[in-house]
């Protein structure tokens, strides 16, 4: 793909990683060295609007106060005691969470791929000690196009090949559905006795934002309840008031039998991801079944009530709602050739482009970052915009002026 040249500065630490990194990455040529809020600047002084937050991870905004100040309150008294130990933290943040989410219980980890490999144990240990499935016999249906994650069990369900090639031996028990296909997922439900869960994406993120028809949640869940197979919603990248609820599955009012959250989790201040569900699925893990060395740290207990307060307490969801709108709204009135299709919910948005260049989308983000506004390609032909939902929308209109202007330029 064709790189506009960088300034001397930006090469250097470029080269960095190109000479000392593993290439499990093609990042857009800008290099960042400083963020606030809605902004992030680069090594040459150079402020741009941040549309990708971090793949949700920065719902508060970069470095929020109340999120820095937890975080540095904690760091001055206790890190990290791993599970051997009690802490003051983790009890309270999980009584906080609980409720929060109207689950009996929580369990801590740090990545979000960690959380659904949790969620997939969770969904087995049901199945074979409530469920009654014969042991190692358990099936767990997900959906063709999904991103979950990048752990070897993850991938081995993913239908991306450039996530699964050449990653064989691949992890069995699952099944893979199309999305947004009631009809095919019950007929799995009646053929298949050993079907221990469902996992899900409100929204698939990766696969360019697609949003499922009204009322598909909500019909899913009910075959669950009527075939005795856990609902699993994978939250990390739709929850945490990104869609314009705080998860995108109470659009439908559907509560999950697993939920699971990371991401924003911590705004963007360091890992933390959990899996959330009532006793007779969480209790099926016992002591020394299953843990993590930094899951449910202090610091990361702090540092995601202080999250989670700022979502609440900033109605971040409501304001994600308004300003989705007009980012909708204004896009299609743009009329521009290259917009096929602007689609999301809430701030979580994709445009996809109508170009018949294989890197339109790509040097459109390059002009987009030209001029002052940082977005990505998500799979080829779909632009992922998704800022902070702390943003104004003096700040998004702005945007929107930028994107209209970096389409024009391109077309020119
Ligand atoms: C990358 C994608 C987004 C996720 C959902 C679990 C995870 C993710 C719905 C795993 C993570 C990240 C991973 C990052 C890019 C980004 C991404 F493009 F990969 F798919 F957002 F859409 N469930 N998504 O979106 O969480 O282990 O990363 O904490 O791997 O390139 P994680």
């Amino acid at each position: 793909m064709s790189d506009i040249l960088v300034s001397d500065k930006s090469g250097y630490y470029i080269s960095l990683e190109e000479q000392h990194g593993a290439h499990n990455y093609h990042p857009l040529p800008v290099v960042l060295e400083r963020s606030e809020g809605v902004y992030v600047w680069d090594v040459n002084g150079k402020q741009y609007f941040d549309f990708l937050s971090g793949y949700s991870a920065l719902n508060q905004g970069h470095r929020h106060p109340r999120i820095m100040q937890a975080l540095t309150e904690q760091a001055q008294k206790l890190t990290l005691t791993s599970r051997a130990f009690y802490n003051n933290q983790l009890g309270e943040f999980e009584k906080y969470i609980t409720k929060l989410f109207g689950y009996d219980k929580v369990l801590p980890m740090n990545s979000g791929a960690e959380a659904v490999e949790t969620a997939l144990k969770l969904a087995r240990k049901w199945a074979y000690k409530v469920k009654q499935i014969p042991t190692n016999d358990a099936q767990i249906v997900v959906c063709g196009n999904n991103f979950h994650g990048r752990t070897i069990s993850i991938v081995s369900f993913s239908s991306d090949a450039d996530s699964k090639k050449e990653f064989g031996p691949y992890t069995p028990g699952f099944i893979v559905i199309p999305y947004n296909d009631l009809e095919t997922l019950e007929e799995f439900f009646q053929q298949e006795k050993n079907i221990a869960a469902f996992l899900v994406e409100p929204i698939q993120g990766e696969a360019g934002v697609v949003v499922p028809d009204e009322g598909y949640l909500s019909k899913a869940k009910t075959l669950c309840e009527k075939y005795n197979v856990l609902f699993i919603a994978d939250e990390i990248q739709t929850g945490l008031a990104r869609t314009g609820k705080m998860l995108a599955c109470d659009h439908e009012n559907v509560h999950p039998d697993i939920l699971i959250l990371g991401k924003a989790l911590s705004g963007g201040v360091l890992p933390v991801s959990t899996v959330l569900a009532n006793n007779e699925i969480m209790l099926t893990i016992l002591p020394g079944e299953h843990g993590s060395t930094y899951g449910g740290n202090p610091l990361a207990c702090a540092v995601a009530i202080a999250s989670l307060q700022v979502l609440t307490e900033e109605n971040l969801a409501d304001n994600a709602e308004k300003l989705g709108n007009i980012f909708r709204e204004e896009i299609g009135k743009l009329n521009n050739p290259l917009v096929k299709e602007v689609r999301g919910k809430g701030l979580l948005n994709a445009v996809v482009i109508n170009h018949p260049d294989e890197n339109a989308a790509w040097n459109i983000c390059l002009k987009l970052r030209d001029n002052g506004l940082l977005a990505k390609p998500t799979h080829g032909d779909k632009i992922r915009f998704a800022p902070p939902l702390v943003m104004n929308e003096e700040q998004l209109r702005e945007c929107i002026a930028i994107i209209d202007k970096s389409l024009n330029e391109f077309v020119a």
